[in-house]
Parts: structure tokens; C-alpha cells; sequence
């Protein structure tokens, strides 16, 4: 038997997780999770309800135990986003905790309150390593959310991976405050720790009073957290110090800027180290715990993955490639959704990220940027330009609209909406709710601007390179 999670099957007498004043410990978890699986068995799919919660973290791992496909939903979800994901994944029930409010399509589904108390026998065997695991939603360029099925074997893979980079243990404490339902969160972040048999504090934000009361010794978080905490841990020199006790600071979903690496080594003595990854791929490189790591790079191939550059078309800049990734932790595909699946992969099977990096003289991987503007990261999420322009044209007042990702030193990216208003231009904060009714607030523009007309070329498309940043 090939169990996901070895520590549920012996249960070491440590906490698993802690989640503000709740926490479990391995043998409490094993119980709990043993009782949900059994009434979890045989599902085609559950959905979780994925507010950042002791709950969320013990429904997933009910569902893996149980070998039932988890779709960790954002609770945040617009209802366009929320209708559409249902429809797709076709949920057999949700997982959530007890006495939240669920939004209405939801609240239609048979309901399972997860209860922490509960205690049941595991289930004795395991689905294959190749079964479905979990599908992840995640923004396209154009049209709704894809989601991605990624097997026991790609997670599996993937943390075993990390573990030899940054040579977690279960005597790690990993502390965090990411959402549990994207990958970074959720694969490295919850289930990273419970496959190690080592604990997880999830400590809601990355605050630095937080993070220094928590005694974490490896701590993850997307470049904005750190920005944000660069800057507490300035004006506050215990809490830098308490916080460089940690082993390693880990940065990813986007680019770490060198002045934020600069300001968290000057406070806390610690080099961030940057891993890359996307949910179709998990984590394909990673800066390692022995090595110095180099700002601007995002580390080594992790084991078992295989990550290649291909030229450009056209371009004869030395070494700049598309970066190409095969391997045990590349997902299986969209669901219900055959030819994006097809589309993702190179004809001789690689799949293929939209990121354009070069190898370092050293060896590691320096990204460049990505191929498609329509694709916006801020505040480490994904966000396809084309699904908030389509929302925003619901809205009477705009006429034609273009979004893009501006440089922004907090979010990376921030979301600018140029409009052409139809007739009187509306307000710019009622577009803003328009926009994050329909989709989730991260997905809101943080500014608009009206404009008269949208440069466009020859064939009426809009250029966006000629839009002022
Ligand atoms: C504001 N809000 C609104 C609103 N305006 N809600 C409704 N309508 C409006 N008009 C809400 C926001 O939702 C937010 O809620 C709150 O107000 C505060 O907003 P904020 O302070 O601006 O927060 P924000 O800057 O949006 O958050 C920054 C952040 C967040 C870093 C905390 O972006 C974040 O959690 N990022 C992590 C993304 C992530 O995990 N990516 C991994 C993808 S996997 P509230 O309650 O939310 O604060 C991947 C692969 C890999 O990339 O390599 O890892
Ligand atoms: P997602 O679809 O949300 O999983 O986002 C995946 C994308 O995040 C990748 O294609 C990269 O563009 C970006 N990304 C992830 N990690 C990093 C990193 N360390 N540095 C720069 N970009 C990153």
C-alpha cells in the first residue's frame, strides 16, 4: 500500500495541525479523518468549502484518505465563477465546517458538516498512485476557470521532492497564512506537512507578531506577503530576530523582487529562497536549503522533474527559451476539457508553462517573463484579463474595455480596466463591486480609467503594449 500520508497510519505524538486555538494531533487527525472518509467512500467527487480553516485541512484529507477526488473551492467565488465551477466539476456533495452560511447553488448540494471530534478507523486500502487526487480551478487567458486534476502520484511526487530540496522533516514547524484552495496553500502547505509527519501552524496572515510567536523553522508565503512583512519586520527588531530563528523562507506563485530579498535578509539574516511551480505542474524548480540562493532565480529542477528551454520562434536572443516541463507531477489534464488539455502539451509531450526563462551559469532557472499578456499575476494570483473584460462588459455602462497588469510594488501586477464608457462614464467604484460581485474580489480591477478609445491595429484588435502602464 502506497499511503499519501505514512504519519496517519502511525501517528506520532505531535500536532499535525493548528489553525489559530484548534488544533489536532496526528492520532486525533487519524480518528477524524478515519470517520469522514467512511461516509466519504465510493464518492465521485467532493467539493470543500475552502475557507481558511482547521476544516478545509481535515475535509481534504478525509477525501484523499477516502480516495475521493477534493475540489477546493474559493469561499470568495463570485457567482458566475460559483455556477460555473458546480456545473463542471459536478460535485456529489460539499465538505464544510460546521454552522458556515453557504452560498445558494451550494447550499443545494447534500451537505457534510466536518466534524474535528469524530473518530473512525482508516480505510485499509488506497486507491492507485494514478487515481485523481484533486482539481484545482485556475484562469486561462480567455473564458472561465479550467480545472486541473492532479493525481495522488503528482502530489506525492512533488512534496517527496521538495522535502530533499529543502530537507523538511517531520521536526519542521511550517508556518503560513495562504488560502487552501490553490496549490501553494493547500499541496505545499497543508498536505506538505501531513506527508512529512512534521506540523503545520497556519497562522491566518503573514503578520510578523504572528509569525514570530508561531516558532516556525520553515515558512512559505507569495511575494506580497513578504513585501508586507519586510516592512513590519522594520520597525520591529524582536520580531525579526524571532523570526530569523526559522530554518528557511520560502517565496513563490510570483516573482520576489531583489529589494524585498535585500529587506528580509537585512531584518532577519535569512536568504528567501524562490521555488516556481503552477497548479497544471506543481512546484518544477526550487532554490535548496544547502545552497546561497541567487536573487532573480527561482532554483534547480526539483527531483524527478525534467524542465527544458526551448527557443523561441523567431527570437535569436542567447539562451531565452519557453519553459518546458515533463514528469510525475504534471496533471493529468483539464477536466471536461480534452482539446485545452491537448492545446497545454508540445507534440512530443511536454507541457508547456508560458514562462520564458534562461539557465544561470550556476544552473538554475532565471525567468524572464511570460508569453501571454493576457495573464496577470497580483498578489500571486493567476487572473486572465479576458475573463474580467467580459464581466465588465456586462455592465450598461461600458462600451469596450481592455485590462492589463500594471507594475505594482505590493501586488506585483495591480488590474487596470481602461474603459470607453457608453454615454455618461459610471463610477469607478461601481465597476470595481460590479466586477467582484460576478468574480472573486482579487479579481477586482484596483483602478479604471475611461478613456475615449482603445488603440486597436489594422484588424480592430486592441493593442495593449501601446496602453500606458
Ligand atoms: C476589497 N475587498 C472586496 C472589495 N474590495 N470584496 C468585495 N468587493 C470589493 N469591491 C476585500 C478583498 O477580497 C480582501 O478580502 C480584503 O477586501 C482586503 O483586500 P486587500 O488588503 O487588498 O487584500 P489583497 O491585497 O487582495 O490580498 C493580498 C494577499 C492575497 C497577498 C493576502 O493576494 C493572497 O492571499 N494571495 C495568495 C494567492 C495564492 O495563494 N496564490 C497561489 C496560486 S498557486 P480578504 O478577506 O481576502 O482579505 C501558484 C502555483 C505556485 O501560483 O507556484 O504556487
Ligand atoms: P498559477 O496558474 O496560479 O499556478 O500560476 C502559475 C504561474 O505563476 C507560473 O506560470 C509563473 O508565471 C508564476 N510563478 C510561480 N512561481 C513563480 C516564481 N517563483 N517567480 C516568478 N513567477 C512565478
Amino acid at each position: 500500500m502506497s499511503a499519501l500520508f505514512p504519519a496517519l497510519l502511525d501517528p506520532p505524538n505531535r500536532v499535525a495541525l493548528r489553525f489559530g486555538a484548534a488544533e489536532l494531533t496526528y492520532a486525533q487527525l487519524a480518528g477524524a479523518a478515519g470517520a469522514l472518509a467512511a461516509q466519504l467512500r465510493g464518492r465521485t467527487r467532493v467539493a470543500v468549502y475552502a475557507t481558511p480553516s482547521i476544516h478545509t485541512a481535515l475535509a481534504v484529507t478525509s477525501a484523499l484518505v477516502a480516495g475521493v477526488p477534493a475540489v477546493p473551492l474559493n469561499p470568495k467565488l463570485g457567482e458566475r465563477e460559483l455556477g460555473h465551477v458546480l456545473a463542471d466539476a459536478a460535485p456529489e456533495l460539499v465538505l464544510a465546517a460546521p454552522g458556515v452560511e453557504l452560498p445558494g447553488p451550494l447550499a443545494a448540494l447534500p451537505r457534510i458538516d466536518v466534524d474535528l471530534a469524530a473518530t473512525g478507523a482508516l480505510p485499509t486500502d488506497e486507491p492507485p498512485l494514478t487515481a485523481p487526487a484533486l482539481v484545482v480551478y485556475t484562469s486561462g487567458t480567455t473564458g472561465p476557470p479550467k480545472g486541473a486534476v492532479l493525481s495522488r502520484r503528482a502530489v506525492a511526487a512533488n512534496l517527496d521532492g521538495l522535502a530533499e530540496a529543502w530537507e523538511w522533516t517531520a521536526d519542521d514547524l511550517l508556518a503560513h497564512g495562504l488560502p487552501l484552495f490553490h496549490v501553494h496553500g493547500l499541496v505545499l502547505g497543508v498536505l506538505g506537512p501531513l506527508r512529512r509527519g512534521g506540523t503545520l501552524h497556519h497562522i491566518g496572515a503573514l503578520d510578523a507578531t504572528t509569525l514570530a510567536a508561531s516558532g516556525a523553522t520553515l515558512v512559505f508565503g507569495v511575494p506580497t506577503q513578504y513585501h508586507r512583512l519586510a516592512a513590519q519586520l522594520e520597525a520591529d527588531a524582536a520580531a525579526a530576530a524571532a523570526v530569523g530563528r526559522a530554518r528557511l523562507l520560502v517565496s513563490g506563485s510570483a516573482a520576489l523582487t531583489a529589494v524585498d530579498h535585500a529587506r528580509i535578509r537585512a531584518t532577519t539574516g535569512l536568504a528567501v529562497r524562490e521555488r516556481y511551480g503552477l497548479t497544471e505542474t506543481l512546484i518544477l524548480t526550487a532554490a535548496t536549503a544547502a545552497e546561497e540562493p541567487e536573487p532573480g532565480t527561482v532554483g534547480r529542477p526539483v527531483t524527478g522533474t525534467e524542465v527544458r528551454l526551448t527557443p523561441l520562434p523567431g527570437d535569436d536572443s542567447e539562451g531565452l527559451g519557453a519553459v518546458e516541463v515533463r514528469g510525475p507531477s504534471v496533471f493529468d489534464g483539464y477536466l471536461n476539457r480534452p482539446e485545452a488539455t491537448a492545446a497545454a502539451f508540445t507534440a512530443d509531450g511536454w507541457f508547456a508553462t508560458g514562462d520564458i526563462g534562461r539557465w544561470t551559469a550556476s544552473g538554475t532557472l532565471a525567468l524572464v517573463g511570460r508569453s501571454a499578456t493576457d495573464l496577470i499575476k497580483s498578489g500571486g494570483y493567476k487572473i486572465g484579463a479576458g475573463e474580467i473584460e467580459n464581466a465588465l462588459l456586462e455592465h450598461d455602462g461600458v462600451a469596450e474595455v481592455a485590462v492589463i497588469g500594471a507594475p505594482d510594488d505590493d501586488l506585483g501586477e495591480r488590474i487596470v480596466a481602461f474603459v470607453v464608457p457608453a454615454g455618461e462614464p459610471p463610477q469607478e467604484r461601481e465597476l470595481i463591486d460590479h466586477v467582484a460581485a460576478l468574480l472573486a474580489p482579487h479579481k477586482r480591477p484596483r483602478e479604471v480609467r475611461f478613456t475615449e478609445s482603445l488603440p486597436r491595429n489594422d484588424m480592430g484588435k486592441v493593442q495593449k503594449a501601446k496602453l500606458p502602464r
